[in-house]
């Protein structure tokens, strides 16, 4: 630890620990940003005698400090860094035993679903779909063999939210809770509020998972994923099963992403503020028949969003009023969104979750839960939203 900075995150505020746990001054060159250490083996004086690093797998200096970093964000005691979100999602899962059961949220990134059944069902793991924007769902699925509650909050595409307080309170979880060491476990996935803008640990999660490709990393160039937890006991599981299944990411995308988080706090920031203005522009257009986003008064959830959010995010999602013919000419009209998968970069994206990122959930479900085939995703990005909005503006006067 660097002796020109004092280890604290506990007094210092988000922007300040984003920029400075795990990229303390290196004490042997005077470094001021974390060095990239590429070293895949670590020298040992004698056998299993060594200064805390033996191969990179196993443990890196720099996904170290990355650790370090996403956990003090997360108001956390450990981070795991993985080498792609769904990496960090298969990690938790490994908590599970065959018979055990997951309640988890009807509306997920598609990816998180498909996980669940084409890889986890075989292995007699059951999970129950259940609409979480009603916590009375999930109470009703709660029982002995329930080890998780898996819930993305807000859902990826249709925004819609889970009262995470709520869940952590119901009666029957806690009691299960003390009965059964802790389980089932609640388990959020954070990555389209990032922690700038929701901490769930606070409000009362045992396990935080991101996709840190998105908003973390900030700048669409690096594919990762991270898990947050207090609880030592199932720290030490994950961190065993981090390095026995391996799915760990490289030295230079731990370096790469601890930059990016840098600029989380003021990135986030920006990205609420153009989306607000997008939201409420899109409210307003004849062409537009739904927006989705907590920030707008008529999100059904707006309070709710208020109460366990510090900001509502970049992330919207809308139909258009017209054919899934005029939902395509748009999204191809438009200039400035990428026509493409993934969110949270810098740069404004544009998704067809049908088509791209939930097209492994079933069309049936799909339309169940509302996911139209109509529906567009917008990931705002941070650039000039006045450019945003008129490129917006020609993209729609085109249908
Ligand atoms: O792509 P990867 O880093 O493996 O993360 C998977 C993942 C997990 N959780 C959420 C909420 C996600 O949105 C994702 C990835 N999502 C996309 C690629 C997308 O375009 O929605």
């Amino acid at each position: 630890m660097a002796e020109n900075k004092i280890d604290n995150n506990k007094a210092w505020k988000f922007a300040t620990n984003a920029i400075h746990i795990g990229s303390e001054t290196d004490k042997e060159t005077g470094a001021v940003i974390t060095p990239l250490h590429m070293s895949t083996t670590y020298w040992q004086e004698a056998p299993g005698k060594h200064r805390g690093y033996e191969y990179s797998r196993s443990g890196n200096p720099t996904r170290a400090a990355l650790e370090r970093n996403l956990a003090a964000l997360e108001h956390g005691r450990f981070g795991l860094a993985f080498a792609s979100g769904l990496g960090a999602i298969d990690c938790v899962l490994r908590l599970l035993k065959p018979g055990d059961k997951v309640i988890a949220s009807d509306d997920l990134y598609g990816g998180s679903r498909r996980i669940f059944v084409k890889a986890y069902e075989r292995y007699g793991i059951k999970f129950a779909y259940v609409d979480a924007t009603d916590v009375k769902n999930i109470e009703k699925e709660l029982d002995e063999t329930t080890k998780m509650i898996w819930l993305e909050t807000p859902t990826n595409p249709l925004l819609r939210l889970t009262d995470l307080k709520a869940v952590a309170q119901l009666n029957k979880l806690m009691e299960l809770k003390s009965k059964n060491s802790g389980y089932p476990l609640i388990v959020v996935d954070n990555t389209f509020m990032s922690p700038y803008f929701q901490k769930p640990l606070l409000l009362g999660a045992d396990i935080v998972v991101h996709s840190t490709t998105k908003y973390i990393n900030g700048h669409s160039d690096v594919v990762g994923g991270a898990i947050i937890l207090n609880d030592e006991t199932n720290y030490k599981e994950l961190k065993f099963f981090q390095n026995a299944i391996g799915a760990v990411p490289s030295p230079f995308d731990c370096w790469l992403t601890l930059r990016g988080i840098k600029t989380l706090a003021l990135r986030m920031e920006q990205h609420n503020k153009n989306a607000q203005k997008i939201a409420e522009y899109l409210s307003a257009h004849k062409k537009v028949k739904t927006v989705n986003y907590p920030g707008l008064k008529s999100h059904l959830q707006h309070e709710l969003a208020k109460k366990q959010m510090t900001g509502f995010g970049g992330m919207i999602s809308i139909e258009l009023n017209g054919s899934f013919e005029d939902a395509v000419k748009f999204a191809t009209s438009l200039k400035l969104f990428a026509l493409g998968e993934s969110l949270g970069g810098v740069e404004s994206i544009i998704g067809h979750p049908a088509s791209m990122t939930h097209a492994s959930v079933p069309r049936e479900h799909r339309l169940k839960i509302g996911l139209s085939d109509a529906l567009l995703r917008l990931s705002v990005g941070i650039e000039d939203v006045d450019d945003l909005i008129k490129d917006i503006e020609q993209a729609l006067d085109k249908i």
